[in-house]
């Protein structure tokens, strides 16, 4: 497709900078010179430069969709604000590629840094990872950072100017830049986290997780061994997506069946960033103290805490909960987002998510002067 674009000196290339999937909306941002000819040609109406203008984009005599355009400030991009749906993305991305734009694409990664037009390596960054925002929380803390970074470092600039004569304020600084660097929360922002819920048999995993999925996923029943394989998907936990995974209830297998799946989720427990351990007073102890053991870092929750219980709560520490009501579930959201560092989400707080960032935060460490090198 580039070489189709150099060939016939095509129009410029274009992008989507959200999520691929459906979502409320989906951004695609154009590059080039022919940006401003596509618009003229396709957009009914006339975009101004850092300004939200609605109109329709039209093909021939049909209507696409009804946009906001945004054209970049020196009208060498516009970013297309569409109604979020599969289908009118690709209709507007087949639109673009006809009239002789090269469409990047990029699946699920961070788009290429060089689509973007970037005025600094860090917002190239903001740019790249707008894919991997799933979430508000996610892209608002994102879309923050170049704001973050840039007063973090104007303070910067002016402490090392008197940096020789004032030590104490090298060592704050370091105590800065070592807080930044252990403060993974964008970072889970952007990565979804793996989230286990496991458990014995019937104890209300799948019922819990339908109430974290906020619709129904999983089947539920009155039967042991209900979920035979694990489940996993995207949870949004209040602006932090994770993949939550339900897995079948851990006993010694019935059928060969059911031993597979349980192996099978077993890997997948292994690999998870954290496990909730659900446990049911209605049924007995012994099994599930057990498994409590095996995991001591599971955050445990005693689920079915409306039903009269074999034993207390209190016997193994755990939050309690009633799956099926969603009583107790925003403490666990709170707790889950606290896990990862993402509780109490401060915007204006500069944070890394790059490699590169990382790699100037540890230089910085050394010699506060490499801040400079983040912009
Ligand atoms: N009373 C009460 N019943 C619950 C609660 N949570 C789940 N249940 C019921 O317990 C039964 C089992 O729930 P599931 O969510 O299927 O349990 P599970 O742990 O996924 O079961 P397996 O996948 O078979 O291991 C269902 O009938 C649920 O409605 C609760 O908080 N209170
Ligand atoms: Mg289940």
């Amino acid at each position: 497709m580039g070489q189709n674009r150099d060939e016939r000196g095509g129009r410029g290339r274009a992008i989507r900078l959200t999520p691929a999937g459906a979502g409320a909306i989906a951004v695609v941002r154009i590059i080039g010179a022919g940006c401003g000819e596509f618009l003229k040609t396709h957009f009914a109406a006339t975009p101004a430069a850092g300004k939200c203008v609605h109109g329709e984009i039209v093909d021939g005599g049909r209507v696409l969709d009804d946009v906001v355009v945004v054209l970049g400030t020196d009208a060498a991009f516009a970013d297309v604000n569409l109604h979020g749906g599969v289908w009118v993305v690709r209709a507007f991305l087949d639109l673009l590629r006809r009239e002789g734009f090269e469409i990047i694409e990029h699946a699920g990664g961070p788009a290429p840094a060089e689509a973007m037009d970037a005025t600094s390596a860090l917002e190239g960054e903001v740019l790249t990872y707008l894919p991997l925002a799933r979430t508000e929380l996610a892209l608002r803390t994102l879309l923050a950072q170049t704001r973050a970074w840039g007063e973090f470092n104007a303070r910067i600039s002016t402490l090392t100017l008197r940096l020789s004569d004032l030590k104490f304020e090298i060592s704050d600084l370091r105590t800065e830049i070592s807080s930044i660097l252990s403060d993974h929360s964008l970072l889970h922002l952007l990565h979804p986290p793996r989230v286990a819920i496991i458990g014995v048999p019937n104890v209300g995993k799948s019922t819990l997780a339908n109430q974290l999925f906020a619709q129904e996923r999983s089947i539920t029943a009155d039967l042991p061994g209900t979920t035979r394989d694990w489940v996993g998907e995207i949870a949004n936990i209040d602006g932090l997506a994770v993949m939550l995974l339900d897995t079948p209830g851990l006993r010694e297998a019935a059928d060969a069946i059911e031993r597979v799946a349980i192996e099978r989720s077993a890997e997948q427990v292994r690999a998870a960033d954290l496990v909730v351990l659900v446990l049911d007073p209605t049924q007995a102890l012994g099994p599930q103290r057990a498994l409590a053991e095996q995991f001591p870092e599971a955050i445990r929750v005693v689920n079915k805490t409306d039903l009269p219980g074999k034993w207390d709560a209190a016997v193994v520490g755990g939050l309690s909960i009633v799956a099926t009501l969603g009583t107790g579930v925003d403490e666990l959201r709170r707790r889950v987002r606290g896990h990862f560092g993402c509780e109490a989400v401060e915007l204006n707080r500069p944070r890394w998510w790059t490699q590169r960032q990382r790699e100037v935060l540890l230089r910085a460490m050394g010699d506060p002067a490499a801040m400079g090198e983040m912009m």
